[in-house]
């Protein structure tokens, strides 16, 4: 993967990959303006060749997290969309393999809540299963990172 780093580097040098930043060792697009529904943030990452944020570890969820507005929601990958309580990766569509819930997360409130989101609360950002319909932030990264 060194390769698709050091072309990701040089796009990023010229400006071709300038929406995507550098956070910690990989690239992100963080949404910062646009609040969308989870589909739509799904195919604004898409359009630009990429996918909703799929996190691996916690040392990427730390990185991440430091970025992001306490104020807000940001739509990641993870979803239970076809079978409730089963958590599917949306950029892989294998089981998701990490999680950092909030406490009472995920609750599936109301019945209805099958898209997965990272917000500020009590002092930590972590993430919860939220409306799909809810306009949020979103972040995605690139298709070829691993
Ligand atoms: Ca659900
Ligand atoms: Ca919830």
């Amino acid at each position: 993967m060194d390769i698709i780093n050091n072309l990701l580097s040089i796009f990023v040098a010229y400006g071709i990959l300038d929406r995507w930043q550098r956070i910690g060792s990989k690239y992100y697009y963080i949404e910062r303006l646009e609040e969308v529904a989870w589909y739509e943030a799904l195919s604004k990452c898409q359009a630009i060749g990429g996918h909703l944020l799929s996190i691996k570890n916690q040392e990427e969820f730390d990185a991440i997290k430091c970025e992001l507005d306490r104020e807000k929601h940001y739509w990641i990958d993870i979803n239970d969309l076809t079978k409730e309580g089963e958590f599917i990766s949306g950029a892989t569509g294998q089981k998701a393999t990490y999680f950092n819930w909030h406490q009472t997360e995920p609750n599936n409130k109301n019945g209805n809540e099958n898209c997965v989101e990272l917000y500020y609360h009590n002092d930590k950002h972590l993430m919860n299963d939220d409306n799909c319909q809810e306009k949020e932030l979103f972040i995605c990264e690139p298709n070829d990172q691993v």
